[in-house]
């Protein structure tokens, strides 16, 4: 189909209007209609066209020297050579059928995980886990980076963590209603730029913005001045990372202790609050009672401030707000659990303007806008192998085959991964403890990474396909949550020899005698017209018009309306209970759980409760580190683009460090740091500013791993947080990252200033 285009595209931080020069891709301007427009577009020309940009499959010279089995030379480090389509597509034709043979599909790890890009047809994942399925399966993943311990904890508390998200109060209802929202790591207006799969009007600034200037006040609970809003007038708490769990028992025993606490709500929607009031007085197991004297030594937070919040919050129509990173952290079921406890005694939820949100500014969309209709997804088709990974497990997995473990009151164990492969994420950002994966990635036969440019997870692959990126194929824009469709036709043609995914699993679907299970037939743009039918089929049904697939796709994108503007969560289940139960064995609210507590775990009992963050100062080092999401890409995306570049500092990732720390260090604005611990080392450049808590770091997520291996622990020369924290898991129920609880130490560098390789292609064999 020759269609003329519209100059759109989607992602999944905001549309772009392309320009192009015929050929390439020349700059991509911010949506006009959007009301709070980002820059991470503008890292779109420079990032594509990259010295980064793979060109041509490749495969490590070691590996294809002596083969998958003998696991020679070292994944990360070793050169690569180029090789042809058909000799690349030939080696994973034959590799898929010696491990499956040999060891059975259950020895094919693709969990995948990452958030790839925007576009119905392209997603990354779902083409990869659709070939393999129809190859007859591969271990999957479970879970995510994001949320994790709230997808598995709150089932057991309230419900689905993901209906509740959905379903969270409008932010226009907290305009007229609310009286106080209490943000406990903030409402960071940078991470609401994102939303998976796509976000194209940004109304949560306007939104905040609307409720201060209605008269609700703010207060930010956080390390990080700057997760609230300047123009919002704001109170600013500052605790020490992790310890928001002993902050809310401290408001919670005050709110017991002078009686404001709601009796009659707790009887009525709650079970467990008899367990809850012991353990505030100190007849739990632990005997300590949480007087705000206690939660003040825990948290950093003046006694006095947390009485006054107390009574403030009882006092006012309150509104509870909890960022994810909180339960990205040791132990980060428990501030989500204390929430809902907190939340329960103030006895307004399921009020207009009070109650709590779980994830509130996780991403762009959370209590502004919802979905009218489902759109068309490309089908994964049936995996016949059940055995999964929790997600953030993916070091252990590789290091304790066949190993046992727990999750979610059950046991489990780990499969035997012989092959890995990963299309749209980058573990060797996302993970944790970066030498830790690098060494775990040294165990499969083959590894396999589809990517656009070399990051460090194309870096340990034995076998790299350069593929196409969002703006170089045909496709239409659909976010989970986002009200809005876009068209996303391709603006160039993806340079030098990458390919779109989709053909590179036709071709080896052909290969392994069976094309047609994978393509039913169809081009990838003929998949892209059948999904645009299948949601115009959803949106008759309620009750929208759209428009064809050709017209759509020379139009403009187009807004459907919200299905429930005036939604207020858990209204209904207020109003009647006993009609609206929560889907938990109560049908309540379960402050304390008998199920939790029937599993026994020593790091996730039976309530919310006080579990100090596990690195031990002492070993690691007196300071804290944050990692939170960066303003100027997504994670690791697009950090060699322009607007992610003009940040940095000396070439290195800005790390937030405050004028107390640095004087003591001898450190001053501008200078390259180096951050250390017993388990790494990465450089970074220092911003001095009282924005960010005493005796606490913060690194924004996501430069590129640059790892100097000759060097133990090797030294990341770009600034990744990930070379410095510990993979274990926030506890054993939800085996979830905890990438926020990490302590360490900085010093001024004095060595020559090595060059940050990350941004150039990996060493060549000729
Ligand atoms: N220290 C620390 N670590 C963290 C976090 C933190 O707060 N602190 N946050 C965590 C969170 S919340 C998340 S969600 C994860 C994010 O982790 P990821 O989602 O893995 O990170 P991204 O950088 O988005 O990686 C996506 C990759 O997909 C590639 N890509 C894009 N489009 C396509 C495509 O169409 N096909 C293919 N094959 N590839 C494509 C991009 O080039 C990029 O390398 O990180 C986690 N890691
Ligand atoms: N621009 C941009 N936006 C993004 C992303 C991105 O990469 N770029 N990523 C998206 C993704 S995948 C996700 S999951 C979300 C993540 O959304 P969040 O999980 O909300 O993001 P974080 O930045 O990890 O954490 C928010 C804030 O919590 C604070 N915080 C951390 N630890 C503590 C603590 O112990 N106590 C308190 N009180 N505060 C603490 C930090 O100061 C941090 O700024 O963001 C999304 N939005
Ligand atoms: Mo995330």
């Amino acid at each position: 189909m020759d269609i003329k285009r519209s100059a759109l595209t989607s992602s999944h931080w905001g549309a772009g209007i392309v320009e192009t020069d015929g050929s390439r891709i020349t700059a991509v301007h911010p949506y006009p209609a959007d009301p709070a427009p980002n820059r991470i577009n503008e890292n779109i020309p420079g990032a594509l066209y990259s010295d980064s940009r793979i060109r041509r499959p490749a495969v490590r010279a070691s590996w294809l020297e002596h083969g998958p089995l003998a696991k020679a030379g070292t994944r990360g480090r070793d050169p690569f050579v180029n090789v042809s389509w058909d000799q690349a597509l030939d080696l994973i034709a034959g590799e898929v059928q010696r491990i499956r043979e040999n060891h059975g599909n259950a020895s094919i790890f693709a969990g995948s995980y990452g958030w790839s890009s925007a576009g119905r047809v392209h997603h990354a994942q779902s083409l990869l886990k659709r070939f393999l399925n129809t190859q007859g399966g591969f271990v999957r993943s479970e879970g995510n980076y994001s949320y994790n311990a709230a997808l598995v904890l709150m089932p057991y508390i309230s419900g689905s963590y993901r209906l509740s998200i959905i379903d969270s109060t409008r932010w226009s209802v907290v305009e007229r209603h609310s009286e106080l929202v209490v943000a406990f790591g903030g409402l960071a207006e940078r991470n609401t730029a994102v939303c998976d799969g796509g976000v194209t009007f940004h109304r949560i600034p306007d939104a905040v913005q609307a409720c201060a200037d209605a008269g609700v006040r703010f207060i930010n609970v956080s390390p990080l001045r700057t997760d609230m809003s300047a123009r919002v007038q704001s109170q600013w708490l500052a605790p020490k990372p992790g310890s928001d769990t002993a902050l809310m028992m401290g408001l919670a025993y005050v709110l017991l202790e002078e009686g404001l606490h709601d009796p009659a709500f707790l009887a009525r929607y709650t079970v467990g609050f008899e367990q809850v009031a012991a353990s505030l007085r100190g007849h739990g197991p632990d005997r300590i009672a949480k007087t705000p004297d206690w939660a003040a030594a825990q948290s950093g937070i003046p006694a006095g401030q947390i009485i006054a919040l107390a009574r403030e919050m009882a006092s006012k129509r309150t509104m509870i707000t909890v960022a994810a990173g909180l339960q990205r952290a040791d132990f980060g079921e428990q501030p989500l659990w204390m929430c809902v406890t907190l939340a329960a005694m103030l006895g307004q939820i399921g009020l207009p303007g009070g109650g709590y949100v779980i994830g509130a500014a996780v991403n762009g969309n959370i209590g502004t806008k919802e979905r009218l209709f489902g759109t068309g997804t490309m089908r994964q088709l049936h995996n016949p192998v059940s055995t999964f990974l929790p997600v953030a497990m993916i070091s252990e997995m590789l290091l304790h085959p066949g190993e046992d473990y727990t999750y979610d009151g059950a046991k489990m164990q780990f499969p035997d991964a012989r092959m890995v492969w990963w299309a749209g994420g980058n573990p060797f950002h996302h993970h944790q403890d970066l030498a830790r994966l690098h060494t775990a990635f040294q165990t499969p036969e083959t590894v396999i990474v589809n990517e656009i440019s070399w990051t460090a997870a194309a870096r340990h692959a034995d076998i790299v396909l350069p593929v196409a990126a969002a703006q170089e194929r045909v496709d239409f824009g659909a976010g989970k949550s986002d009200d809005t469709l876009v068209p996303m036709p391709a603006h160039a043609s993806p340079p030098f020899e990458a390919r779109l995914e989709y053909d590179i699993y036709a071709d080896l679907a052909e290969r392994l005698g069976n094309r047609d299970a994978f393509t039913e037939g169809r081009t990838a743009e003929q998949w892209a017209e059948a999904l645009w039918e299948v949601t115009r089929g959803f949106s008759k049904r309620a009750g929208v018009d759209l428009p064809d697939f050709e017209t759509f796709m020379t139009g403009d994108a187009i807004a459907v309306p919200d299905p429930s503007p005036e939604q207020v969560y858990l209204a209904d289940f207020r109003a009647d209970p006993d009609a609206n139960p929560l889907p938990t064995p109560s049908g309540r609210l379960e402050l304390f759980s008998e199920t939790i507590a029937g599993y026994g775990l020593p790091d996730c009992p039976g309530q919310a409760t006080w579990l100090p963050p596990r690195d031990d100062p002492a070993e690691q080092g007196p300071l804290f580190l944050i990692s939170g999401q960066p303003k100027t890409r997504l994670h690791s995306q697009l950090d060699d683009g322009a607007y992610s570049r003009s940040y940095k500092i000396k070439d290195r990732e800005p790390v937030l460090i405050h004028p107390r720390d640095a004087a003591a260090r001898g450190i001053a604005d501008g200078d390259v740091v180096e951050l250390h611990n017993a388990r790494g080392r990465c450089l970074a450049g220092a911003v001095i500013t009282e924005d960010v808590r005493p005796g606490c770091l913060f690194l924004w997520t996501g430069a590129w791993y640059d790892p100097d291996f000759s060097q133990s622990p090797p030294l990341d020369r770009h600034g990744n947080p990930n070379s410095l924290t510990h993979d274990r898991r926030t506890s054993s129920l939800s085996q979830s990252p905890a990438s926020h609880s990490v302590r360490l130490d900085v010093r001024k560098w004095d060595g020559a200033l090595p060059a940050v390789e990350a941004f150039s292609p990996p060493p060549f064999k000729r």
